[in-house]
């Protein structure tokens, strides 16, 4: 049985040195290829519990198994190596365009780095600036759009080829035709992936396998959007007030 993309947290708690428990108890399994959305008020533990799969922190209590081994066994680096994220503020750094998109793999050739910018639906728009891929992003990120960044930060996610995904899902504007392009582009990037998404989007939040909701650093409701709705309590509450 092939156990790669497999993510299951046992009975994990954790708390930041400041306060009380932050995430407590969170117990899930998340199989081979599927999206988990993980939906909660602010505050509520959703980037804690990004933090503390991808090792940024180390939980507390409790066992969180990658690929069925104790992510504390893994060494941080490949497990950094294991994982695409695409972020709402996608760093992206001071250099060109090329170089950006390669971070995800080093060694990939040109080819490589403009096939995954097809896929990632960011090809069209590179292609019609003036230096092409050798266009130099600027630190402050001026030059191109928000919505611009991020299909760069998915060609560069699917260059990387990782068998884990976590996506902060943009809340601010991104014009609808851009938008478009993104899911189309994030659709692509998940399949065959494990992935979790911090998820703001309706339709991105109807297309989980698994929604995980969260309050107080806790797992209150769990299931799918239909489901979850009828059950009339606080995921209900999150769309209904
Ligand atoms: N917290 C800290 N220290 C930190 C980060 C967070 O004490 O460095 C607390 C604040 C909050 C809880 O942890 O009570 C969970 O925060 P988290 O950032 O995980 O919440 P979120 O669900 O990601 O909220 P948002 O939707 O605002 O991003
Ligand atoms: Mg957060």
């Amino acid at each position: 049985q092939d156990l790669r993309g497999r993510v299951e947290f046992q009975d994990v708690s954790f708390s930041y040195e400041t306060g009380g428990d932050t995430v407590r108890e969170i117990s899930f399994t998340a199989n081979v290829g599927e999206s988990i959305a993980l939906v909660g008020p602010t505050g509520a533990g959703k980037t804690t519990l990004i933090n503390l799969l991808s090792r940024f922190y180390d939980n507390d209590s409790g066992t969180i198994l990658i690929d069925g081994i104790n992510s504390k066994k893994i060494k941080r680096d490949s497990l950094r190596r294991h994982m695409g994220f695409v972020l709402q503020d996608s760093y992206l750094f001071q250099g060109t365009i090329r170089e950006n998109i390669r971070y995800g793999r080093l060694d990939a050739t040109d080819d490589e780095v403009e096939a995954a910018a097809k896929m990632a639906n960011a090809h069209s728009f590179i292609s019609k600036l003036k230096d092409g891929y050798e266009t130099v992003l600027k630190q402050d990120g001026s030059g191109i759009s928000q919505g611009q960044k991020q299909l760069i930060s998915i060609a560069r996610a699917i260059l990387a080829d990782p068998a884990l995904l976590i996506l902060d899902e943009a809340t601010s504007s991104i014009d609808t035709i851009t938008e478009l392009k993104i899911q189309e582009a994030l659709q692509r990037l998940m399949k065959g992936r494990t992935s979790f998404v911090i998820a703001h989007r309706l339709n991105t939040i109807q297309r989980a396998d698994q929604i995980l909701v969260l309050q107080n650093g806790r797992i209150i409701e769990r299931g799918l959007h239909e489901s979850l709705l009828s059950e009339k309590g606080f995921y209900h509450s999150l769309f209904h007030g």
